[in-house]
This record gives structure tokens, C-alpha cells and sequence, in this order.
């Protein structure tokens, strides 16, 4: 091994803060391992549930670290916890913390327990929700356990340096950034490459040229799966050869290092972070030579897969046993001819190796003591309660007896009280004792907690709730003319871009031509191409570069130029998006828009209205379905000055009908939440979303012809639907119900429904079957016809209407058939 970059490294520190820095260093990767021993120890005796370490990846993380500056961001995996740690985001009693699920944030600053060990994340915003200063902390994104999702906000997080340091106006957000120098860094397994996403954030990085650092961590397998069945060539550095940038090209640099050779290591990152930093340019670190001492996590034995010699290989080259040598070995001849060294002797290192033990083992102990405290408090309390009750109730010794079981137990959860005090009150149900209340208070104030413990944060709670800003109404002034509704949202769109620096819209042809329906017409000449831009074809990481750009206080509207495309980006959007707020019990944020638009054109692939299958799958996310451009550049306006993500689909067959242009673009508001009836009427509540309300609305104009006065309510937001529950007051009047789109049957009309029969109480007005009306269960076939026998039509709205009718009033409303 070489000790010429060491030399070059330390040229401006003395050696006795080289020495210094070294063998603090390994310290950290001690105290990291002995985590990972003790870990696996915890879960292997129940004490937690599941456990995946980073144990075999500690010398590259000290590395990283190394080079990681105060504004930059991780959006990494789970095996980086002697990364957190030499960042000082982590200590080993937090690490415990975490693995049993201690639901204090002050305690577990990861994830207050929501998420598994292993899942890192630092603070980006206050109680109050307004942010912290990003440019004085180190910045780890909240990891996610799907295999490669980390990558599409990894490339926003790089983006958002470039638009900082490139965007006017942007100067005075000294919070985010200083003039676009702060590095996104990735990692990523070896056999996570495999991932489509993956290849496909590497590609739109290396087109960008964004500060992107990507680390590979390659131990050569995915949990059992060998390279050979992973990667080509079982290298990722060799088939990305590729992307090498030359001279003249855009590209990558690429950097191939063993990951025990911590020397290497620290030179290699300290030039990947030049390079990403001030250049702009995009890195690709692979480490190799990694290994796995205890396997892949504790649900398995890597004994089962793994060769002897591949065991053996592992134990030799295990990077701290490499780096504990190298350390011992290490001999610099200082300016005075003396022999410089680390350490005078193995022992100095048996001595750090034995305070490490000790420090993780008391720290361990610290963490279950604070976890088991908490509840073996409430079990005091309820084993009380019950004590009183069973004194006074004829089946006192049930009660008992469900206590001392209570009690008994060694390492109790909070399941075991709660689910001992409910089964408690069922033996005293028919009883009349002041203690059954204190008992039943007990069981409430426990449910209620859990609320914040375990439910809250899904979407923002804070003031600046999108759901908190008021409706401003459109404004029409006198020479007010009727337009294409499409000039509409360009125009709001052009107020939003000028009113504010912090907005960009990006997405495929959005830029040049101004979108497919040039909604966006002219915006990118006025306002650069870095703010209204084309995208790759690529919709996962159209969503990741606004999930990273909203993570660092920009406001991006992200693209996707189809619904039926949306499905690229659900799993993005519903692992990474819509959980942020909820996995990091409020401490990270994204307020991303996300454009699209939907319904209504033709064919298989273009006139699909998957809402339900949407909705199912993203909440955490506010969905909005505006009737027409009006409705929707209001919805915009609203959530900018919100802090929640949300997705809005524009009706595609809209942008071409004529709608009166407002004078107060960029400023009036579409509530959040909030249903509008758009027709009176008294014999049914029709409600419906999006493009299918024009068919109900005219459907209403024929059905009036035959004596039918149908009541129109446009849902226009399902995630939240109707928060002031107005539906049920228009059943309450008309007594019957349906609920009309052309999502497949089942699909967000159900829901719907259940919103409000169930939720809303409707059920208790209705006189006839509550009933929906929707599109068949096949995509939509192409063509005209293919529309009218797939969606449905007005002629299908008129005879469900009818039907209903006529059921309610046979003598009235002949049968048509
Ligand atoms: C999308 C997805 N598929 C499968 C898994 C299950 N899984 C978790 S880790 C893992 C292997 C990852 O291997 P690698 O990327 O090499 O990382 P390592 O654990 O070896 O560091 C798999 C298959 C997952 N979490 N997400
Ligand atoms: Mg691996």
C-alpha cells in the first residue's frame, strides 16, 4: 500500500492531527461494528424485530464523510450507520433507539420508530414547519427500503445546486444553498444497480450535469444472488465505461477503489467532491472488495450461499481488520529524520477495540432502559386500574388474572397493555363502577397518543397547511374575454414563474414547445430554460428531480405529460413521496406539484383514469381533479402557498374549449378539500370529477326534458374529499345517490361512495340504493365508438338516472326497456 496520497492529504495538518484524525477514524468504525454485533444479538433475542447493519462498509463511510460538507445531502441505503455517525447524526444509543422502535423523536432522531434500523435521515424543518438552515447542518434525505428508490430524489437533490447557483433571485435562499456548491451524494448496493431506476438517474445525471456523487457499495452479492446473476460483466464500473466524459462531451468521471483501502478511499472522495462541486460534474464511485461478516440482515445466514473461501476472503479483507493493519504498519520519516507512526504499539488499538465494546454495550443498555421505562410505566398504571376494578367487579378474578399476565411479562409492548385494558372492560361491560371510567379513560388517552405516535404527519399539520389557505375568487374585469382555456394556464403559469424565483417547470416537451397543449406557450423563452425545460423521456426521475428540488426549498411542478404515464412514476411517488412527512414523523418535506392530464383522448394507453388505483396508493399526497383550467391554475395558486405535495390532472379535452380569462392570474385560489354543486336540482345527487362532469351535466339538461331535476356536485379534490362533509347535506334533500367516472367499476367511485355513506352518514337519507356509474373494467378502447361502449356516456348517465327514477317512482318513470 501506498502512502503517497496520505502525504498529499497532510501536507497542511501536522501529523498529530493526521494521527489524531486516524485513529478517531477507527474509533467510529469500532464503535459502528460493535453496533452491528450487539444489533444482530437484539433481534436474535426478540428484544427487536428485525435488523439489517452496516457492518463490512465502515472504511469507505469514514471516506464519504470526509468530504461531505455542510449543505450537502446523502440520499443513500441502509448500511450507511458509520456514514451518520462520523457526521455525528448518529450515536450508538440513538442506534438502539431506533431498533426498537422508540417512538420519541428527541430519542430515535431518525424516524421516531416508524421506520425500521437502518433508515437515516437528519431534520430539515421545525416544529413549526418552516425550514432550518440547511447550509449548517450535514443533510441525509430519509432512506426507503425498496432496493434503488433512493436514486430519483437523489438527482433533484444535485439539480437543485445547479438552479441555485444559475437561477436569478434565487441569491437571498442562503438556507438551501451557497451558490449552487453543495454535492448530492448517493449509495447504493451493488446488486441494487439491477434496478431500472438506477440506470435510468445515472443516465438523466450524466445529460444534466448535475453534483451528483454515487457510491457502490460492492460485496459482490444481493442478500443471497451472486454478481454473476446481477450485472454484466459483474461489474457496474465496467459497463458504465460508457458515460466516461471525455474532453468535449458531457459524461461522468469514474473512480474504481477498494473499499478497505482507506488511504485510496479518502483521496478518491476528496476528488470526487472537486470535481462534483465545482465542475458540476457527475461522479461514479465504485467500491469493491466489501463484505457482509454477519450476512445480509437477521433474517438469514449467509453461511448458506456463501463458499468457504468466499467466507474466509471476507474475514481477510474485512475493511477495518485491513485498515486496524495498515494503521499498525504505517512508518513516515518526519522533517527531522524521526520515524513518525500512529500507534507505539497493538495495544493503543486493543484499547480503542475494548472502549468501543464497552461504550455500545452501556449505550445499548442506556437505549433499553429509556424504551422499556416508558412502558413498563404504563403497565403500572393500567395494572393499577385493574387492581381497583377487580376489588369491586363480580368478575374480579378474570380481571385479575388478565393482570398478574400483564405483569408478568418481562419485556412488555404497549400492544400488551392496551390489548389487556380492552379486554378488561368487556368484563365489567354491564356493570356500574366509577373505576370502569377511569379504566375506559385509560384505554382512550392510550389510543389517543398513539395517534401522534404512530398515525400523525401523514400530511402537514402545520400552518401551512395547503388546507389552511383560503378561497380567493377569480376576478373578471370588464373587458374580460372568453379564451382558450389552455391561455389560461400559460398565463398563470407566467404569473407563478414571475411572482416567484423559487418556481420551475420541468417535464417532457414542456420547455421548447411550452407542452403538448401549450399550456406552458412561450414560458421558457421568458424565463430560461433551466426554469420551464425539457426533460429525458423518463417519468420515475422527472418525480425524483422534483421530490430532491422541493426537499431543498425550491417549489417545482413536475410533468408527467400523460396520466396513463403517471404509472412510471407511482412507485416513486407512493414509496418515496407521499411517505416523506409520515417516516420522518414530520422532520423532512417535499411539496412537490406534480402536472399532469388525463381522460378522454383515445385508446388503450391514452384515455385511461386509474384514480382509484392512484388514490389507493398515494396518501400523503393531495389529488385534484379541476373540471376545467379555471378550477386547475387556481389549485396551483393554492398549493404554493402550502407545503404538502400534491398531484392535479387536467382534462385533456379542455384546453380547447373557451373559458373567461380572470384578471387576478397567480392570485385566486381553488380550495383544497372542498366539493361544488354546480347544478341544483331535488330527486338525485349526482357526483362526479373531471371530465365526465360535462357528460353529467348534460345529461342533466336531458333528463330535466322527462321531469328529472338532478342535483351536480363536483368532488374536484378525492385526497382530501369534502372535509366540511357538504355531500351528505345534498343527499339529505334529493335522498338518493350516484356517483359517476370512468375509472374502472370499484375504482374511485367506490370510494367515493364510501366517503360519503359511510364517512359522511349519507346512509340514513337515502331512499334508494346508493349506486355508481363507471367506465368497464378493460382499458378503453381507440376510437370514437371504442370511447362511447368503454366510458360512460351521456346516453349510459341519463338511463342509470332513470332507472333509479323509475324504481323510486314506477307509475312516474315508465321503463324504458
Ligand atoms: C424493490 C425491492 N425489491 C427487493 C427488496 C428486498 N431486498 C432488500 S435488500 C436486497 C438486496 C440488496 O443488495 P445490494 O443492493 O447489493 O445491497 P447490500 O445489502 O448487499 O448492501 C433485496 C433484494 C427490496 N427491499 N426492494
Ligand atoms: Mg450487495
Amino acid at each position: 500500500m501506498t502512502n503517497t496520497s496520505t502525504q498529499t492529504n497532510t501536507k497542511q495538518i501536522s501529523f498529530n492531527d493526521f494521527k489524531n484524525e486516524v485513529l478517531n477514524d477507527y474509533k467510529i468504525a469500532r464503535i459502528s461494528r460493535e453496533c452491528s454485533l450487539l444489533g444482530r444479538r437484539e433481534v436474535l433475542t426478540g428484544k427487536a424485530k428485525f435488523g439489517i447493519f452496516g457492518d463490512g462498509k465502515e472504511v469507505p463511510q469514514l471516506a464519504l464523510a470526509k468530504a461531505f460538507q455542510n449543505g450537502d445531502f446523502r440520499s443513500g441505503y441502509y448500511r450507511d450507520q458509520t456514514f451518520m455517525m462520523a457526521i455525528g447524526e448518529l450515536d450508538a444509543q440513538q442506534f438502539f433507539a431506533g431498533l426498537y422502535a422508540h417512538t420519541d423523536i428527541t430519542i430515535e432522531p431518525m424516524s421516531a420508530g416508524r421506520q425500521m434500523g437502518g433508515h437515516f435521515a437528519t431534520h430539515s424543518i421545525n416544529e413549526d414547519g418552516s425550514w432550518k438552515n440547511l447550509m449548517q447542518q450535514k443533510n441525509s434525505s430519509a432512506d426507503i427500503s425498496p432496493t434503488a428508490g433512493q436514486m430519483p430524489r437523489l438527482l433533484g437533490l444535485a439539480q437543485a445546486s445547479k438552479i441555485y447557483k444559475n437561477v436569478k433571485g434565487l441569491e437571498k435562499h442562503t438556507k438551501f444553498s451557497n451558490q449552487g456548491k453543495e454535492v448530492a451524494w448517493g449509495t447504493i448496493g451493488n446488486a441494487s444497480t439491477s434496478e431500472g431506476i438506477f440506470f435510468e438517474t445515472i443516465n438523466a445525471a450524466g445529460v444534466m450535469q448535475v453534483p451528483m456523487v454515487m457510491s457502490v457499495w460492492d460485496d459482490e452479492y444481493g442478500i443471497s444472488v451472486h454478481a454473476k446473476y446481477q450485472t454484466t460483466k459483474e461489474s457496474i464500473s465496467e459497463i458504465l465505461k460508457g458515460f466516461q466524459k471525455e474532453n468535449d462531451t458531457n459524461g461522468y468521471e469514474i473512480f474504481v477503489v477498494n473499499g478497505w483501502d482507506y488511504v485510496q478511499l479518502v483521496d478518491t472522495y476528496n476528488k470526487a467532491s472537486q470535481i462534483a462541486r465545482e465542475k458540476h460534474i457527475p461522479v461514479l464511485i465504485h467500491v469493491k472488495e466489501l463484505t457482509q461478516p454477519q450476512g445480509h440482515s437477521t433474517s438469514g445466514s449467509h453461511e448458506r450461499y456463501k463458499s468457504k473461501e468466499r467466507l474466509q476472503w471476507e474475514q481477510d479483507f474485512d475493511c477495518i481488520a485491513k485498515m486496524r493493519e495498515w494503521i499498525l504498519g504505517f512508518e513516515l520519516e518526519g522533517a527531522n529524520g524521526e520515524t513518525l507512526k500512529f500507534v507505539e504499539s497493538e495495544e493503543e488499538l486493543i484499547a480503542i477495540d475494548k472502549n468501543a465494546k464497552k461504550e455500545v454495550s452501556a449505550a445499548k443498555r442506556n437505549a433499553w432502559n429509556a424504551f422499556i421505562g416508558e412502558i413498563k410505566n404504563e403497565v403500572t398504571e393500567a395494572a393499577s386500574i385493574l387492581d381497583k376494578i377487580a376489588a369491586k367487579s363480580s368478575n374480579g378474578t378474570f380481571i385479575t388474572k388478565l393482570k398478574n399476565d400483564l405483569i408478568s411479562i418481562a419485556e412488555p409492548i404497549r400492544k400488551d397493555v392496551l390489548s389487556t385494558a380492552r379486554k378488561a372492560l368487556r368484563y365489567v361491560k354491564d356493570e356500574n363502577l366509577n373505576e370502569k371510567i377511569e379504566l375506559q379513560n385509560f384505554i382512550k388517552s392510550s389510543i389517543h397518543d398513539a395517534y401522534d405516535k404512530y398515525s400523525s404527519h401523514l400530511i402537514s399539520e402545520t400552518e401551512d397547511s395547503a388546507l389552511n389557505i383560503p378561497e380567493v375568487s377569480p376576478v373578471y374585469g370588464e373587458n374580460s374575454e372568453a379564451v382558450d382555456a389552455r391561455v389560461i394556464m400559460r398565463d398563470n403559469f407566467d404569473a407563478l414563474l414571475t411572482k416567484h424565483p423559487e418556481v420551475l417547470v420541468f417535464g417532457e416537451d414542456a420547455g421548447k414547445i411550452g407542452d403538448v397543449n401549450q399550456g406552458l406557450e412561450g414560458l421558457q423563452e421568458k424565463h430560461g430554460e433551466l426554469r420551464v425545460s425539457d426533460t429525458g423521456i423518463r417519468e420515475a426521475t422527472i418525480l425524483g428531480q422534483g421530490i430532491g428540488m422541493a426537499m431543498r426549498g425550491l417549489r417545482p411542478i413536475a410533468e408527467i405529460q400523460y396520466l396513463d404515464y403517471l404509472l412510471y412514476a407511482l412507485q416513486i411517488m407512493s414509496d418515496d413521496l407521499a411517505t416523506l412527512r409520515y417516516r420522518s414523523y414530520g422532520k423532512q418535506k417535499a411539496p412537490l406539484i406534480i402536472r399532469t392530464r388525463g381522460h378522454r383522448l383515445e385508446g388503450i394507453w391514452h384515455s385511461g383514469s386509474p384514480m382509484g388505483g392512484i388514490i389507493h396508493n398515494v396518501r400523503g399526497i393531495h389529488v385534484l381533479v379541476p373540471r376545467n383550467m379555471t378550477k386547475a391554475a387556481g389549485f396551483y395558486n393554492t398549493l404554493l402557498q402550502g407545503d404538502d405535495p400534491a398531484l392535479i390532472v387536467e382534462c385533456l379535452n379542455g384546453y380547447r374549449l373557451k373559458e373567461q380569462l380572470p384578471s387576478n392570474l397567480g392570485e385566486y385560489t381553488t380550495p383544497i378539500g372542498v366539493v361544488e354543486t354546480i347544478k341544483e336540482g331535488t330527486d338525485i345527487t349526482v357526483v362526479s370529477y373531471g371530465s365526465t362532469l360535462r357528460l353529467v351535466e348534460e345529461a342533466g339538461k336531458e333528463l330535466a326534458q322527462v321531469g328529472i331535476n338532478i342535483e351536480i356536485v363536483d368532488a374536484q379534490s378525492l385526497l382530501p374529499f369534502d372535509i366540511n362533509h357538504d355531500t351528505v347535506k345534498s343527499v339529505a334533500k334529493t335522498n338518493r345517490l350516484l356517483v359517476v367516472d370512468e375509472d374502472v367499476p370499484g375504482g374511485a367511485s367506490a370510494y367515493l361512495l364510501q366517503e360519503i355513506v359511510e364517512n359522511q352518514d349519507a346512509y340514513q337519507y337515502l331512499d334508494s340504493k346508493p349506486a355508481t356509474l363507471t367506465a368497464k373494467a378493460h382499458r378503453p378502447a381507440y376510437g370514437t365508438d371504442g370511447d362511447y361502449f368503454s366510458k360512460p356516456s351521456t346516453e349510459d348517465i341519463f338511463e342509470k338516472i332513470y332507472e333509479i327514477m323509475h324504481e323510486a317512482d314506477p307509475n312516474r318513470f315508465k321503463p324504458l326497456y
